[in-house]
């Protein structure tokens, strides 16, 4: 049985791959943080009693900033492949937190990649890279444009995304980066700004919420479907060879498309509850990302089949059946037609 260790499993994107990997057979173990209330809401439709015959979910308490504890895990588990995905992953937090940030989000693939050489053994490595890394750069990013990350998030991205370069190249370990381009989903944390907007848009028809305020509504992004993010991640795992590979859609969207499309999907005007608060803007901005995939699709077959617009509805569908109210239905529709043979439990 194929085994693997994924750091951020309770993220969006580690319980999506948890449950892609548990629907191909493999024994899944994951680092989770100890946290005074529990913080497994988006796993807990996958856990299993490790108690129970045939459990194949297993998971281990860790914190990335603990050398030892993740060495302890890497040598009791002897994973075939780690996905590397924890991270402080918020942009505009790592300003506030930029020591911290370089602590988990670029250190920790050191405290992994370390340990892996240690090992002696062979465990293929997956850094979840970032389009932030790209910052300034002009588009389409492809693998060959320029790195000019412009927060502490990018700038601990880029030392992970070289520490995995080096160890590849160096200690010919299998480490291979996903640049990804942002995806999304029902899972997508709350302060992120498409579930920020979508979630508001539950509470507004609710009467919970009378206003949302958002920052920079001309910064444009390059949108798509976690779950399909997830399986890129495994593919570039299951490569002869290690690589790094740009994944995105190609189709870049601003903030404020997001917000018309999204409100006027769920009936609603914004122009009636928007506001700009001054405290969502970045000291510096990445104002334009959009990936040319050409490599991904060459050689890992990448062709997403979400596209924004798809994407703005199955986020609505989703946070309106989560305020208890009726969905419009069309993004349920869309997952239905596109995903007949889905692996994930509807959100
Ligand atoms: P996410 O939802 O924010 O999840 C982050 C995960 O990291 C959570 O499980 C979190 O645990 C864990 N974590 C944070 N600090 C930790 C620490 N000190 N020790 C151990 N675990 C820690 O992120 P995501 O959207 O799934 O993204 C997954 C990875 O891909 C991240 O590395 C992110 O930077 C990268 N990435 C994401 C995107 C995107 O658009 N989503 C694009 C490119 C790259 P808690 O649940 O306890 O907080
Ligand atoms: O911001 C603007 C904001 O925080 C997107 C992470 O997963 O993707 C994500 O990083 C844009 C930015 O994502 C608000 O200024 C306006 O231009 O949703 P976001 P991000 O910064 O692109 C990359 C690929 C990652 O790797 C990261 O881990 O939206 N924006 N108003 C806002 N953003 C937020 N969060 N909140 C607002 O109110």
């Amino acid at each position: 049985m194929k085994k693997a260790l994924i750091t951020g499993i309770t993220g969006q994107d580690g319980s999506y791959l948890a449950e892609f990997l548990l629907s191909r057979e493999y024994e899944v173990h994951g680092i989770i943080r100890i946290a005074s209330n529990f913080n497994t809401q988006r796993i807990n439709h996958i856990y299993m009693d490790p108690h129970a015959a045939g459990a194949r979910l297993f998971l281990h308490y860790g914190d990335l900033s603990d050398s030892d504890q993740i060495s302890n895990i890497v040598h009791n588990i002897h994973p075939g492949e780690i996905y590397h995905l924890g991270a402080q992953t918020h942009v505009r937090v790592s300003f506030d937190t930029a020591e911290y940030t370089g602590n988990i989000t670029g250190l920790g693939a050191t405290r992994i990649l370390d340990n892996i050489r240690v090992s002696g053994r062979n465990i293929r490595f997956y850094q979840a890279s970032s389009s932030e890394l790209f910052g300034n750069s002009p588009g389409p990013q492809n693998e060959n444009t320029p790195f000019r990350p412009r927060s502490p998030y990018a700038a601990s991205k880029l030392y992970a995304y070289w520490i995995t370069v080096g160890y590849r190249d160096g200690y010919g370990i299998f480490a291979s980066n996903g640049i990804l381009f942002n995806h999304e989903s029902p899972r997508r944390g709350e302060t992120f700004v498409t579930r920020k907007v979508t979630r508001a848009i539950a509470n507004i028809i609710s009467g919970k919420q009378n206003k949302l305020y958002l920052g920079n509504l001309s910064a444009k992004r390059d949108w798509g479907y976690a779950p399909e993010y997830v399986e890129a991640m495994w593919n570039i795992l299951q490569q002869k060879e290690p690589n790094d590979y740009v994944i995105g859609t190609g189709e870049a969207h601003s903030v404020e498309e997001f917000v018309n499309l999204a409100f006027e999907y769920a009936g609603l005007n914004p122009k009636k509850y928007l506001e700009i608060d001054k405290r969502y803007f970045r000291p510096t901005e990445v104002e334009a990302l959009i990936a040319d995939t050409g490599k991904a699709k060459k050689e890992l077959g990448w062709q997403p089949k979400i596209a924004f617009k798809e994407l703005t509805k199955i986020m609505v569908d989703a946070d309106m059946r989560a305020a208890g109210l009726k969905p419009v239905g069309e993004g349920d529709r869309i997952i239905k037609e596109k995903f007949p043979n889905r692996w994930w439990q509807k959100d």
